[in-house]
Parts: C-alpha cells; structure tokens; sequence
C-alpha cells in the first residue's frame, strides 16, 4: 500500500511539473507533451491526478524477470543439455545410468574366512575288524592216522584264503587261525580225509570230502563238526 501510495506521490509530482512547464512555455510543442502525459495517464485533462486506474496488468507487460519460477515440464528442457541417445557410456553421467538388474544367482558368494569354516566330522580310517577262526572234529575215529586237509573259502570271490591239514588222531583234529575271518563276510570250510593216501582230494568213496559255511561273521567263530557221511565233492575244487 505505501508503494502505490509513493507513485501516486511521484505521478502528482511529475504532473505538477509539466504544469508548471506548460505554464511556463506556451508553444505548441509544449502543449502537445502536456496532452500526450495526460493520455497515459488515462485521466481527461482537468481530472485528479490521484484517480490512476487499476487493474489487472496484462501478461505481456509482466517483466520476464519478475515471472515466479515453477517446475519446468521436462518437454520445456532444451535438448541440447540431454545427452544424445548415442552419446559414449563414459560421457554418460553415473546417476543418470539405470540401475542394471545382476540375477542372484550370479552374485559370487562372498569369501568366507577358513577360521568360520565349520569343521567336517571325517570318521577314523578304522579297518575293518576280524575274528578268530577255531575248526574241531570229534567222531573221527575210522581216520586216525590220515590226513586231514582243510581250506577256507571266501564266498565273496571264491578265493582260498588259508589252508591247512593235520592227522587225525583219537577221531579228533582241530584247527586255529587267529584273525582269518573278516567282519559281515562268509565263507565255507571245505575238508577232507584222504582216505586213499595220495596226499590229494579225491571224489567220494576214495576220500571223504565236506563242506561247513559260516554265515555273515560278526564274533569270532568256533566250528565244530562230527563224523558224518553227508559227502560234499564239490569241495575238492578247494584243494
Ligand atoms: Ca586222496
């Protein structure tokens, strides 16, 4: 309000001046002046000097300086401060990149430190445990003095793993081996009496042949047999 009221102020002046003027020089190009002031100022000659109309001032005579700064629509931005489409990635500045999408999958794992490496329970290289092997025979008494011969069988590749031989004597004989016998594995016992005396396995009646199996080992085993005619002769393969 007291800057409207200060170019009232300045207008009644700047009028009371060119009156004085007027006054002053009565020549035509003085009077012309004085009417051209008196029409911008949209008053008759004669009017009050305060009585300016107001109003709305039209946009165009808005000063460009004085226009209140807003959001500018991004299609108001000039193109050249947008970098061309083609322009080089390097040129490009870094927060105007889009962010690139890695899959998870592709993320390397981070390095875990060996000292949080939780430890893997290796169990012991333990052997597989054995058992003693004890084979005994009573009943034997038509035998004595003949040799008996016994082999061990493994029956997971029918390989001998031990043989042996004695003379009956008493009907009796027996045989020890300490440690033969692996755990979980079978096996059969093959003998024979070598009744002829040719100091080989013969088939039945020249020799009298057996077979025992012992089944899936878990203890020492203690096999003992007595004197039968339940003849195997396949056991002869083992000799
Ligand atoms: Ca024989």
């Amino acid at each position: 309000m007291s800057g409207f009221r200060g170019e009232l102020r300045l207008a009644a002046l700047g009028f009371a001046a060119v009156v004085v003027l007027a006054a002053a020089c009565d020549d035509d190009e003085t009077k012309e002046y004085y009417d051209t002031i008196q029409d911008v100022s949209g008053d008759a000659p004669g009017d009050a000097v305060g009585e300016v109309p107001t109003g709305d001032v039209p946009a165009e005579d808005v000063p460009v300086e004085d226009v209140p700064p807003g959001d500018v629509p991004v299609e108001d931005v000039p193109i050249e401060e947008l970098p061309p489409a083609d322009a080089p990635v390097e040129d490009v500045p870094v927060e105007d990149l889009p962010p690139v999408d890695v899959p998870v999958e592709d993320v390397p794992p981070e390095d875990v430190p060996v000292e949080d490496v939780p430890p893997v329970d290796v169990p012991p290289d333990v052997p597989p445990a054995t058992f003693d092997l004890s084979f005994s025979g009573s009943g034997f008494a038509p035998h004595n003095g003949q040799t008996l011969g016994v082999a061990i069988v493994s029956l997971a590749d029918g390989s001998v793993i031990a043989t042996d031989s004695v003379t009956v004597a008493d009907g009796a004989f027996s045989f020890e081996w300490l440690g033969l016998l692996d755990e979980g594995a079978s096996y059969f016992v093959d003998y024979y009496a070598d009744f002829d005396g040719s100091g080989a396995c013969d088939a039945p009646p020249t020799d009298h042949v057996w077979r025992e199996s012992i089944d899936v080992v878990a203890a020492d085993v203690d096999l003992a047999v007595t004197h039968n005619t339940n003849f195997a002769p396949e056991a002869c393969d083992s000799f």
